[in-house]
């Protein structure tokens, strides 16, 4: 019976007792462990009454068993839906409710809130904490290490992961198997994993970057990953001469420049670094070569499509570039307004064909077809151009979106809480360049007549309603908001007199 995720990335290591997760100061686990724990865990999700294709949702601190939740989910044609351990309990409220999970896996701390509103909604809460213990391993205890895989179709639901939106309403994109290993097999053959490399993994697992692109290809190529529970920078530069690779965001590499202690001595065992999530600066990519004589090989993806492009393995990696469109990934530019695709050179509108490309957003066709074309081209909102030797550059986004350290914010996310403080007549927010996390939130009020505002109660006022990732870094309070002549606010006015709020922080 085929389960084509289960088929290409676990059956292979069923009974391999080669290393998988190298845990720094707890048991490692080798591939054979970690796929009967994974097992242990589907039995658990058909005994707690889960059926293929339902939901579930994990609000997790990263560890060994948080992983197994995914391959568990996999085994079971559960989908998988993981969610930052930032979000409020009212910001996991909605995607609850919007994707209608059967179970929710959470933190002990979060059974005040999260059970409560488990409870309200009349969902299933179980508890996973950061050192695997909890009532969801627990009930796995004595369940067999075997577990058969449930058939499923390469077009089948695997995962369903939330991306906000220019309005502000979170969608739930579905990822198919064949997206997922698609791409999967892709990347592995590019980037030339084997069983031979280990993996330094600081990233989460509740995103495209960690659970899909490392987790995935580690998992298809039998390579060991140090299973780091978040970059810590001592803590991966330990794990560095005992690696060969490391994936992250532009975020990991200027932190590791910033520490005296990372040489080039120190990378020995290394062959690859990958960036992606966020623009790498050039200035970045050039001191990293300076320093370790290796090239930052840098990519491009997003939630909805995986990756979609990537700097070559051999041949030159370009500085400011994302490289080539991946094999069977089709990219092109055009022109915003009409779709038609536009002369090499030409900046304009990146879209993406390809069988990484998501089925649509959950249960909201008119938004999938807003941003998904019938022919299959999806419309990313990111600007680009394509060189006459095939470079990818992005050079802009025509979606409002600030990533800050490789999170996405959507600044209506953030305008729609702060609007309703008392007080608050409006609000904007944009994203101002910070040297720690490429992008940082600024927001700018304006009070309603009459009124003061003062910062920290605007700082509590929305500390319940954003996770602290989203929350605004720098404030400005204004008379009124610039606005042109359509009465449209000016972001570009605002992006450009509050640039410099972030230097030197
Ligand atoms: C943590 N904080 C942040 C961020 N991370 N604030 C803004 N932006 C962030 N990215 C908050 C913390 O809550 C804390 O708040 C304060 O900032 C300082 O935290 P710090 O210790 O400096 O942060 P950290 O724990 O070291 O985390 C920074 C990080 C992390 C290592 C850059 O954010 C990270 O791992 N980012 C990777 C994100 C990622 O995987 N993106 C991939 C998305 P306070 O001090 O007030 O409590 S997938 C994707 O984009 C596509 C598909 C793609 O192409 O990959
Ligand atoms: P998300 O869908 O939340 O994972 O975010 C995807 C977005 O991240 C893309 O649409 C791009 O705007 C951005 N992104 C990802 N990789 C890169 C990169 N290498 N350079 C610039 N932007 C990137």
């Amino acid at each position: 019976m085929p389960n084509p995720l289960f088929d290409a990335l676990f059956a292979p290591h069923l009974d391999r007792e080669t290393p998988f997760l190298i845990m720094d100061g707890t048991d490692d686990l080798t591939h054979g462990a970690f796929l009967r724990e994974a097992s242990r865990y589907a039995h658990t999700l058909v005994a707690m009454g889960l059926a293929p294709g339902d939901r579930l949702a994990a609000q997790v601190d990263k560890s060994p068993e948080a992983l197994a939740v995914y391959a568990a989910c996999i085994m079971a044609g559960v989908v998988f839906l993981p969610l930052n351990t930032g979000y409020t309990h009212l910001e996991v409220d909605y995607f609850i409710e919007n994707s209608g999970a059967r179970l929710v896996l959470g933190r002990a701390d979060a059974l005040d809130e999260l059970h409560r509103d488990c409870n309200r909604m009349g969902v299933r809460f179980e508890t996973l904490e950061a050192d695997g213990s909890g009532s969801f391993p627990e009930a796995a205890t004595f369940q067999p290490t075997h577990f058969d895989p449930v058939d499923r179709d390469a077009e089948d639901v695997a995962a369903l992961l939330y991306t906000s939106g220019t309005t502000g309403l979170s969608k739930g994109a579905m990822l198919s198997h064949r997206n997922l290993l698609s791409n999967t097999e892709v990347l592995t053959e590019y980037w030339r994993f084997s069983s031979d490399d280990v993996l330094i993994h600081a990233l989460p697992i509740f995103h495209t970057h960690g659970l899909f692109v490392a987790s995935n290809i580690a998992l298809l190529s039998g390579a060991a990953m140090i299973f780091l529970p978040r970059f810590n920078l001592d803590h991966v530069l330990a794990a560095l001469p005992r690696a060969t690779t490391m994936m992250g965001v532009p975020t990991f590499y200027t932190r590791l420049l910033d520490h005296p202690d990372f040489t080039k001595d120190l990378c020995a065992t290394m062959r690859l670094f990958i960036s992606g999530s966020a623009p790498l600066l050039s200035e970045t990519h050039r001191a990293f070569e300076e320093r370790t004589g290796h090239r930052i090989l840098e990519r491009y993806g997003m939630t909805e499509t995986n990756m979609n492009s990537s700097n070559p393995y051999e041949g030159e990696r370009r500085p400011g570039t994302v490289g080539f469109p991946l094999p069977e990934v089709e990219l092109k530019v055009t022109d915003p307004d009409t779709g038609e695709t536009l002369p090499t050179g030409e900046v304009g509108m990146i879209e993406v064909r390809g069988p990484n490309v998501f089925k649509g957003y959950w249960q909201m066709p008119e938004k999938t077809a807003e941003e998904l074309r019938a022919d299959g081209f999806f419309i990313t909102g990111d600007l680009g151009t394509i060189s006459e030797d095939g470079y990818v550059t992005i050079v802009g986004r025509s979606k409002d979106l600030v990533i800050s350290g490789g999170f996405n914010i959507y600044p209506k996310d953030v305008e729609q809480v702060l609007d309703d403080l008392p007080g608050v007549l409006e609000s904007a927010v944009i994203g101002a360049p910070h040297p720690d996390f490429g992008e940082s939130v600024v927001a700018a009020l304006v009070p309603e007549q009459g009124a003061v505002l003062d910062i920290s109660d605007i700082e509590a006022g929305i500390s319940a309603h954003l996770a602290r990732f989203k929350q605004p870094r720098h404030y400005e309070i204004l008379d009124e908001l610039p606005r042109n002549t359509m009465g449209k606010v000016q972001k570009k006015k605002l992006r450009k007199t509050y640039k410099d709020v972030f230097k030197g922080s």
